[in-house]
């Protein structure tokens, strides 16, 4: 599988190196606010047997890259694939988030734990990777991720979204070494997942630390970033001949900017709440930066958003090592016009930044 990649920005951004105009991709680009997305949806019958159908999987990656001329592809997935595969029975009930039949509560429901093989039970994942790179044909790279094993530990403790998260941090306080058994647990599987992913094609692999920050700086180091730390170290880091980036993404993780990019990972996410200049002072040349547009911004007209989106491009400044994109997902109220003007105000002003 060495086809030629045609559009290489996103992997030239990421490891800082000159590009004619910023790279742009979307977070959750696949997604509700698309209605042949809901349309493949149905057809699935379910979320979850949309994610465990590759074909169907591949039709929805490559839906967002039909209607804008976005830099990168990801993989349609998601990140609690893997505490399913690990036995607790991922399953969303309709029209509210994710839930799963089992927790984590006890050392005994954590040595109950499966390790998942990555070419049995996750295999849906890897034939969606495959089958996603054939039919991109070198259009743009793949991105793979996972979430933080600290994130994907959150939902095997809630057993689903949370507000104050209370099961977990009781346990962190509680009982720290039945949590760090755990997230050692999550970390390894997670490891084996991301691995799994690039064999099978994935260009560059994201991790999404999405609850990060309603840790303690304290906290946050030994709970999520050396976890974190541990993916960067084991994740492999080069595939077909050429470098996979990885980048590390804490919502809300501002104030920890530098250590992140001290775990040796390529680029970094921002959301909205750190200004891109003042991210890219303090992390210097150590790491590409990707962000971080307020996704409420789509809801405004056309014409905010282009404000909006050279605003962003500003606050980086010039010269390499910028990806565009949201500050977190796309929400799915989101008009898909709105999203086409964000990409094509970054096509058109973007290339001032490069000359
Ligand atoms: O009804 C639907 O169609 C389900 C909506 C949906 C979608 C489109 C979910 C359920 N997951 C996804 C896909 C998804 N999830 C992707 C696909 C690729 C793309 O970006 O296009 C990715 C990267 C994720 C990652 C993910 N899932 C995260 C981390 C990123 C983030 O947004 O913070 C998290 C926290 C999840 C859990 C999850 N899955 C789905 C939802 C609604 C949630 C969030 C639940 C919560 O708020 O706690």
């Amino acid at each position: 599988m060495t086809v030629e990649l045609k559009n290489d920005r996103f992997l030239r951004a990421l490891s800082r190196q000159p590009v004619d105009r910023t790279p742009v991709w979307m977070m959750r680009q696949a997604g509700r606010y698309l209605p042949e997305y809901r349309a493949t949806r149905a057809q699935a019958g379910s979320f979850v047997k949309l994610c465990k159908a590759p074909d169907l999987a591949c039709e929805v990656t490559l839906q967002p890259l039909e209607r804008y001329p976005l830099d990168a592809a990801i993989l349609f997935s998601d990140i609690l694939t893997v505490p399913d595969a690990m036995g607790l029975g991922l399953y969303f009930e309709g029209g509210e988030g994710p839930r799963f039949e089992r927790t984590i509560q006890t050392a005994a429901d954590v040595a109950a734990l499966a390790t998942p093989d990555m070419e049995s039970e996750l295999r849906y994942v890897m034939d969606a990777v495959r089958t996603i790179r054939r039919e991109l044909d070198g259009r743009v790279p793949l991105i793979g991720f996972s979430g933080s094993p600290w994130t994907v530990a959150t939902y095997m403790v809630e057993g689903g979204t949370s507000k104050n998260f209370s099961r977990i941090k009781g346990m962190l306080y509680d009982k720290p070494e039945l949590l760090h058994s755990l997230l050692e647990r999550v970390t390894r599987t997670t490891l084996d997942y991301l691995n799994a992913q690039v064999a099978a094609g994935a260009q560059a692999v994201m991790v999404f630390d999405t609850w990060g920050s309603i840790l303690t700086p304290k906290t946050y180091h030994t709970f999520s970033l050396d976890y974190m730390q541990r993916i960067v170290d084991g994740v492999t880091r080069e595939a077909e001949g050429r470098k996979v980036p990885v980048v590390l993404f804490t919502k809300g993780g501002g104030p920890w900017l530098e250590a992140m990019a001290d775990t040796g990972c390529d680029a970094l996410g921002v959301d909205w709440t750190t200004d891109l200049a003042e991210a890219r002072a303090r992390v210097g040349d150590r790491v590409a930066l990707q962000g971080n547009l307020d996704p409420a911004v789509l809801y405004a007209s056309p014409e905010v958003i282009r404000e909006e989106v050279r605003q962003v491009l500003e606050s980086f400044g010039h010269g390499p090592g910028h990806v565009f994109n949201l500050g977190h997902g796309i929400h799915p109220e989101v008009k898909p016009e709105h999203a086409g003007a964000m990409i094509e105000a970054v096509v058109e002003l973007s290339p001032a930044y490069h000359r």
